[in-house]
């Protein structure tokens, strides 16, 4: 049975980055050039996609040292980077056997450092080993926030990589692209790290809680895949099912709720409607668009969703306590849950009713795709060193390791969501492609926080309705900040 899902969910996961890859060509298709006479296209299987890495290429026992904070089971802590040897956990095995194929086709060892998460230990350690000019680490990894306020003067530019390869499917190309400020990129994502899939936005509903407010489960999934999942629909869900059921007038964290939403509910949801709160132009120029006018019709739309009609309880509702606003969810009293991916390892194991999981909704019918965005201040991106020895070497280890994740790290992580409590039905395997699949959207003012856009977006979530105002008098702050950062970045990179 475990086998079964495996091979499932290996099969479906070619499916997905075969579809990634193919709509991540679409925006570089024009400067795609090299990959056409690249020798090493003959040598590919016709049916995989493979590495172009230079053949013969040996590291002879090289230790490639990754640097992460020594943060443990936390939603940012790295669990995909080195096993000591397997033990039958399907994660740690599938780390292990990754290693091991790196081990056998370039002959590098990767060796997980640890330094102190507190007082920034090891960001603090990163940069003095830089400024040193040493090549102690060859890889640093961070959340996205933290590597993208730190790589122009401490990292590598992924140009300077010549092996990494963005059009390959291992690379998550449009989160990359997308941190350009100043036209220049830094941080990786791909299959290589699973902290950015585990930051990954979705929505988990109740399964028991659906049957029993008489809901089909499969008619939420075909609302999903026939592209009729929007927040109207989810919206009517909310309205059918909220009520104060204990009568006593009421309405907390007791009575049962359509949604249990995110403290970060605006920033997950404006981007799946297609919203922003800032664009990037292909010279990496920021334009901050928080008080555009689709902006502020999105946000309005959202303020209506997160307060009328006692539908949905936020975190407001329950004085800023996560722990306490995820148990209305756990505990069966509500129908949805806006969650990250890494939730369901980390904060619904001992869940008794079986939930599942789907895409956040789009803003109406009409818009093509399901979007979804991660956490960028929990999402890992792994960046290389300014002070690299051998940047040659460095891309070469990074390809074959991003593509080697394929084939272990992302089925290994299939099986672990599917085996918790979720989701051992076909369906979730194909929403959580979609989920993986359509991760686009970054959003530059909500990663470098300009204009404490995070503290303010949280506001919105309140029940008093100043949204137009607030973002109104916000916008030059904005502007101020990612005028800043902007030329901070291209005085750092030219430093
Ligand atoms: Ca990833
Ligand atoms: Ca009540």
């Amino acid at each position: 049975m475990k086998q079964n899902r495996n091979i499932l969910a290996a099969l479906l996961i070619l499916g997905m980055l075969a579809s990634c890859s193919t709509a991540e060509d679409q925006p570089a298709q024009a400067t795609d050039t090299e990959s056409v006479t690249s020798e090493a296209v003959t040598t590919a299987a016709a049916d995989e996609i493979t590495p172009d890495i230079p053949e013969g290429v040996y590291y002879d026992g090289y230790e490639f040292n990754i640097l992460t904070s020594d943060e443990e089971g936390t939603i940012r802590a790295s669990f995909e980077i080195e096993a000591e040897e397997e033990n039958g956990d399907v994660m740690n095995d599938a780390v292990y056997q990754r290693n091991l194929a790196l081990s056998e086709m370039l002959g590098v060892t990767v060796r997980h450092v640890q330094g102190a998460y507190a007082d920034n230990g090891w960001i603090n350690d990163f940069k003095k080993v830089v400024q040193a000019g040493d090549d102690a680490y060859d890889i640093f990894v961070a959340d996205q926030t933290t590597v993208l306020m730190n790589s122009a003067a401490f990292g590598l530019e992924v140009s300077a990589l010549p092996y990494v390869d963005l059009s390959k499917p291992w690379w998550d190309r449009h989160i990359i692209e997308n941190t350009a400020l100043g036209g220049k990129t830094y941080g990786l994502a791909g299959a290589l790290n699973l902290v950015d899939d585990g930051a990954a936005w979705a929505i988990l509903f109740n399964k028991n809680f659906a049957s029993n407010h008489g809901i089909p489960v499969d008619d939420l999934y075909q609302l999903v895949r026939d592209g009729k999942w929007t927040l109207d629909v989810m919206q009517e869900y909310c309205v059918d099912v909220s009520a104060d059921t204990n009568g006593d007038g009421i309405r907390d964290m007791y009575d049962e709720w359509g949604c249990v939403t995110s403290g970060n509910a605006v920033l997950a949801m404006l981007p799946s409607f297609g919203g922003n709160f800032s664009v990037l132009d292909k010279n990496g120029t920021p334009t901050i668009t928080a008080d555009t006018e689709q902006t502020i019709t999105y946000l309005g739309r959202l303020h209506s969703f997160l307060n009328e009609g006692n539908t949905c309880i936020t975190i407001l509702d329950t004085n800023k306590d996560s722990n306490l606003q995820r148990s209305i969810f756990i505990e069966g009293r509500a129908l949805f849950l806006q969650a990250t991916i890494s939730y369901i390892p980390i904060y619904l194991r001992g869940m008794q009713d079986d939930f599942g999981v789907l895409p956040y909704p789009k803003w109406d019918e009409n818009q093509k795709n399901y979007i979804t965005t991660a956490q960028e201040w929990g999402a890992s991106m792994w960046l290389v060193p300014r002070s690299a020895a051998d940047p040659e070497r460095t891309s070469i280890i990074l390809e074959a390791m991003s593509y080697l994740s394929t084939k272990t790290l992302i089925p290994a992580y299939y099986d672990k969501l599917l085996s918790e409590k979720t989701t051992r039905d076909e369906q979730s395997v194909e929403m959580l492609d979609i989920i993986f699949g359509s991760r686009t959207a970054y959003d530059l003012v909500i990663a470098y926080n300009w204009g404490d856009m995070r503290g303010l977006a949280v506001k919105l979530e309140s029940s008093d309705n100043t949204f137009a105002s607030e973002m109104a008098k916000n916008q030059k702050a904005i502007e101020a900040a990612a005028e800043k950062a902007y030329l901070a970045a291209l005085e750092a990179a030219e430093s």
